[in-house]
């Protein structure tokens, strides 16, 4: 603790802020990078908020390939917005430069850290309050996804390779189960059975995309809710965040994922499965936001392959807790024992409820 206090304070002194840093405190519930928001207050009197997040280098193992990915996208998006009459400061993240001009700071340990301006008036949802913000989280998701379709995917790194390569997720829970190096296999014989007997589906999406049936494009791959700011007033999506893993991908994931957090009606964590179950209504509801504004660019086939998408990021992400739960919870944040276990639960209670609606719609 001492030593995150310090390398705290090493990132603190990198930037000029606007005034005097008056709060430093935890924020958000990602699961992956440490977040923390900053209050400073100006001559003025006013105070200006920041987020300040220590990049996860176990997941990012080149955090300046992130932080160009990221530089070089939300500048490109900026410039998209100011055409379109938009507010650049507010419907895209500005990667906040260090005093030498940087736009990440690397410690004494190595570690990356990197500033946002904190989005004010804005609201982060940890599940579906009412379908309203569903919509339009589609639509955001749908119209980021536009708004990059010029951009220059050759020029982005693969920040974590082969991220929603569904099939090297499944061989990566079958090396983790041989290993077993926490004891932790025989209590999920139920799960793993549930998971073998989906093996062939794994493969669906990436044997289309490389027979050329889905063209690859920008994709935020990690489209939950919580990765989106609303407004607080109107509820409409201002703010795309947590660009780290924009890649080239497919359509599919970025709806699929969306819809694996979404179109829920309990926590991802919820330990009761009994309370979890797919609810084909926001489904519908985000389908027909995401259309609203992606539509205009997908072909036929990239719209049959959005039901795909959703069963399989969740078969995926269920796949990816239980590696996590056998290898001892390195990856994903915990905050108690048997939480990637629940989320795996959870995770396979909706591929099933998905696969009885997608059968029968
Ligand atoms: P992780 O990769 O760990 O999920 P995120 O980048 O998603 O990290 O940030 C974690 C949380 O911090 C978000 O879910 C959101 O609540 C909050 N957050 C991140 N960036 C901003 C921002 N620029 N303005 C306001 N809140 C933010
Ligand atoms: C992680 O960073 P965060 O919390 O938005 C993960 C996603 C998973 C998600 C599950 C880089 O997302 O892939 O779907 O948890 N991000 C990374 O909640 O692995
Ligand atoms: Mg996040």
């Amino acid at each position: 603790m001492e030593d995150t206090q310090l390398c705290l304070k090493e990132a603190l002194e990198a930037y000029a802020w606007n005034g005097r840093v008056e709060d430093v405190r935890r924020y958000g519930a990602g699961h992956i990078n440490d977040t923390f928001a900053v209050a400073a207050r100006g001559m003025d009197g006013r105070v200006t908020r920041y987020i300040l997040q220590q990049i996860n280098k176990n997941i990012f193992k080149k955090p300046e390939e992130v932080m160009e990915n990221i530089v070089g996208v939300t500048l490109f998006l900026k410039d998209k917005i100011m055409r379109n009459g938009g507010d650049p400061e507010r419907e895209t993240l500005t990667a906040l430069l260090t005093t030498d001009g940087k736009p990440y700071f690397r410690d004494a340990k190595q570690e990356y850290w990197r500033v946002f301006p904190f989005i004010e008036d804005t609201v982060c949802l940890q599940q579906v309050e009412n379908k309203a913000q569903f919509f339009e989280s589609a639509r955001s998701f749908g119209k980021f996804m536009r708004l990059l379709g010029s951009y220059p995917a050759e020029t982005l790194h693969e920040t974590i390779p082969h991220f929603h390569d569904t099939p090297s997720r499944y061989d990566n829970l079958m090396k983790a189960l041989e290993k077993d190096a926490f004891g932790r296999a025989a209590s999920v014989e139920k799960e793993l059975e549930f998971i073998r007997a989906r093996k062939e589906d794994c493969a669906h999406l990436t044997r289309l995309k490389a027979e050329g049936k889905l063209p690859v494009r920008v994709t935020h791959n990690d489209t939950k809710l919580n990765n989106i700011l609303l407004d607080v007033v109107t509820q409409e999506g201002i703010c795309i965040i947590d660009l780290d893993t924009i890649m080239p991908g497919l359509a599919a994931y970025d709806f699929g994922d969306s819809i694996r957090f979404g179109a829920a009606t309990a926590a991802e964590d919820e330990p009761d499965t009994s309370l979890m179950h797919f609810d084909a209504k926001l489904y519908q509801t985000y389908l027909d936001g995401y259309l609203q504004e992606a539509g205009s660019v997908l072909t036929e086939e990239e719209i049959a392959s959005l039901p795909w998408g959703a069963k399989l990021m969740t078969l995926e992400c269920g796949m990816r807790f239980l590696t996590d739960y056998l290898e001892g919870d390195h990856y994903f944040k915990i905050s108690h024992p048997d939480q990637n276990l629940d989320r795996t639960r959870t995770q396979l209670k909706l591929v099933y409820e998905m696969e009885q609606y997608f059968s029968k719609n």
